[in-house]
């Protein structure tokens, strides 16, 4: 489906704006929403947030589009059913079908890729798995204007993998003179003491680390996004002796913005917390968070965190590293970085359980 026409498509039948978190199933969607100034569209931090946009220009007497990953269907699910099915909002959900059954995708999605359609049932959301070409578009159009005029409730459009061109990666913003993350990964990794814990997010933080590094004490969290300083919170409450890293991305933080505030109430002595910001939703095709209006350090500082510092190259960063035991923790981090990762970073070969079986034995 070529997005520009299935853009116009839903636009003449009077659904806009545009909003969600990205997934890369939509990158030429929303690369294509980006570059025409006529689309009125909002990058939101995460899908509950984009339902709680959606129901505010659906009083407004709009009918937003809400575009967002399957896995981010389950941040959706609680003002889906206490906002839009309560007051009666209506908004056509775009939902991407990662890990639908029988096709290879990453361990993630597997369990709601086969869930997706009966939860919708459950649910009461009408839906439609939608077909390539523009007549079954407009059929699916019309089905959702009718369900819209007569039940005032959100419809979902269920959307394959292949549905839309691959789209090129968006150019990120200027960032010239900065470094990738890569280089401040190795850094840390090298560092870091035998018995401490270093965990990824998910985006290329996680991929980098399990990918290009070796440290028995590392974690990869694939999905879950925003969990990862949470997860870390838990680890370090538990394991007061070992310096616990949590790599973080802002698109991920930004997410579940509130891990700094209990991080900040809990102060785990033992937690170094970095955020690689490159404003990017970078592994799901470039597209811009709203981090750059968001000064991270200062919202750590009034989460709690004793300190934080501000770093933008690498020997900085090693400066840093080498001073960290006299550092009052919980310490964040901010690391401005660009996009860029090794060509053809795969995803690791690991099942999701070996990865957990490694870090416990690891830790016992
Ligand atoms: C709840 C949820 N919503 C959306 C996604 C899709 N997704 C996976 S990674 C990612 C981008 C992460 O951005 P960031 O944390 O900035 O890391 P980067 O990709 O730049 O490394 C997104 C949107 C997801 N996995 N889970």
């Amino acid at each position: 489906m070529d997005a520009a026409h299935f853009i116009r498509s839903l636009q003449s039948a009077s659904l806009s704006p545009f909003l969600g978190v990205p997934c890369s199933v939509f990158t030429d969607l929303i690369n294509r929403l980006g570059a025409d100034a006529q689309s009125e569209h909002y990058i939101c931090t995460s899908e509950g947030e984009a339902m709680g946009l959606a129901g505010g220009f659906a009083l407004a007497g709009r009918l937003p589009v809400v575009y967002m990953q399957n896995d981010g269907f389950g941040n959706a699910v609680n003002p889906l059913t206490s906002l839009q099915l309560l007051y009666r909002l209506p908004a056509l959900l775009l939902i991407s079908w990662r890990g639908e059954p029988g096709l290879k995708d990453a361990p993630q999605h597997r369990v709601m890729g086969s869930a997706l359609p009966g939860l919708l049932e459950r649910l009461q959301v009408p839906q439609r798995i939608l077909e390539d070409g523009s007549e079954a578009l407009d059929r699916a159009l019309a089905t959702a204007r009718e369900h819209f005029r007569a039940a005032s409730t959100p419809f979902a459009f269920i959307i394959r993998k292949n549905y839309f061109a691959a789209g090129e990666k968006i150019a990120a913003a200027d960032a010239s003179g900065l470094s990738p993350r890569l280089d401040y990964i190795r850094l840390l990794v090298e560092a870091a003491g035998h018995d401490d814990i270093i965990l990824g997010a998910t985006g290329f933080s996680g991929r980098e680390l399990q990918q290009y590094t070796e440290h028995r004490g590392r974690f990869y969290m694939m999905g879950s996004m925003g969990c990862l300083p949470a997860l870390g919170l838990g680890l370090a409450c538990s394991q007061p002796r070992r310096t616990l890293f949590v790599l973080d991305g802002d698109g991920a933080l930004l997410m579940k913005l509130g891990s700094l505030a209990t991080i900040g109430h809990y102060r785990p002595a033992n937690l170094v917390h970095v955020l690689f910001d490159n404003q990017a939703y970078e592994s799901t095709g470039g597209q811009p968070t709203v981090s750059g209006g968001t000064d991270f350090c200062s919202v750590a500082r009034a989460c709690g965190y004793p300190l934080q510092e501000k770093v933008s190259s690498p020997s900085q960063f090693q400066t840093l590293l080498a001073a960290l035991p006299g550092k009052a923790k919980p310490l964040f981090i901010h690391v401005r970085v660009r996009c860029g990762t090794p060509a053809g970073l795969p995803r690791p070969e690991q099942s999701a359980e070996h990865m957990r079986d490694e870090l416990m034995s690891f830790l016992s």
